[in-house]
């Protein structure tokens, strides 16, 4: 079989060379189900590939960004990686360990905010069409170096999770044909439902993606249905709460805003479901539970292309002279937000045009 990315086989092999016999590997995955398998893929594949590396995977934490967080950095150094592999959590100027002298690996398919300088390599199926998920470019990579037939569900749990049931992978057909869609359907949403739920257990169901030879036992694993319920109970209760809209004005900001305390990670799907409702607007949820630290994630979501909502959110702060921390406000026009301390938040609010 020809390499499904031809143009990625030499980059990850040289990057592979980089790794000294004995070498510690460490692969930075993103915590839902297409950056745990992922994750899982490379975690899975190197060891396959030389048995003398010791490779940990170690998915990113609540609210963490792996740029520009601080506290990432050290904690993966205290790792003491020979290499690092960063995947599902997009590609930014800042780099990570790079300076620091190990080499890097990233495996992202999200819009690039830069490039570091050096000591660095970027695979990213951004600008591909169709555009890969990280799992699907992880199992491709791997496939290139050596046969992993037996680990397609895995990737094709990051690939329904992200692409959806009809995904354009032209190994999906076969795999769910191999252990049923169901089963894959199912392990998806529980990889899901563990990131989301409070406990935000991630061992769990990477455990089930390093470990078992087909996607039942996930997909059966009662403590992460037991998250799922928590997850689903959590939903139903936000739905109800109503959107607030700023006092009306020239320049009150196109918003709506739905405002809940939950440590469940459903801001961004409690957004989501009201954008169609709320077409000319952007549709804000504020968590005041999510984050351990006491600051706010606040998701923004719109449907209407003529927004841009970093610009707005940017806005509402310009308007007050004021600038948002540095790790808000990025990705999509059409989605994105960030956390916010108290403070930061009261003042996005005001800017938009609420009374606080
Ligand atoms: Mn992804």
């Amino acid at each position: 079989m020809p390499a499904a990315f031809p143009q990625f086989v030499a980059p990850f092999r040289a990057f592979l060379n980089k790794i000294p016999p004995n070498g510690r590997v460490v692969v930075f995955c993103h915590f839902d189900a297409d950056g745990l398998a992922a994750g899982a893929l490379f975690g899975r594949g190197l060891q396959r590939m030389d048995p003398s590396w010791q490779v940990e995977v170690l998915p990113s934490g609540k609210g963490e960004n792996a740029f520009l967080t601080p506290s990432v950095r050290e904690k993966l150094l205290a790792l003491k990686p020979d290499a690092l592999i960063v995947t599902d959590l997009g590609v930014h100027a800042h780099g990570t360990l790079e300076a620091d002298g190990v080499p890097v690996l990233y495996v992202d398919h999200h819009i690039p905010e830069g490039y570091p300088s050096a000591n660095s390599t970027v695979l990213t199926g951004y600008g591909l069409d169709p555009v890969p998920c990280s799992a699907w470019l992880a199992y491709e990579l791997v496939a290139a170096e050596l046969e992993i037939n037996d680990l397609q569900w895995v990737a094709a749990i990051g690939i329904i999770s992200d692409l959806g049931d009809s995904a354009p992978w032209p190994l999906l057909a076969e795999t769910k044909k191999q252990y049923t869609a169901k089963w894959l359907k199912e392990a998806v949403a529980l990889c899901n439902a563990a990131r989301r739920a409070g406990e935000f257990d991630l061992d769990r169901p990477l455990h089930h993606l390093m470990a078992d030879d087909n996607p039942r036992p996930l997909a059966q694993d009662t403590v992460l249905a037991e998250y799922r319920a928590e997850v689903s109970a959590a939903l139903q209760a936000a739905r109800r709460l109503p959107p607030r809209f700023p006092k009306a004005s020239p320049d009150a900001a196109p918003v709506a805003l739905i405002t809940l305390d939950s440590p469940c990670q459903i801001h961004p799907l409690i957004a989501q479901q009201w954008i169609q409702r709320l077409p000319d607007r952007v549709v804000l949820c504020a968590n005041l539970g999510y984050l351990p630290d006491g600051n706010i994630a606040v998701a923004g979501r719109t449907a209407n292309r003529d927004l841009h909502i970093p610009e707005l959110l940017r806005g509402a702060f310009a308007r007050l002279n004021a600038v948002p921390p540095s790790n808000f406000a990025h990705g999509h026009p059409q989605a994105s937000g960030g956390h916010l301390s108290p403070t930061d938040f009261e003042t996005l609010l005001r800017g938009l045009g609420y009374d606080v």
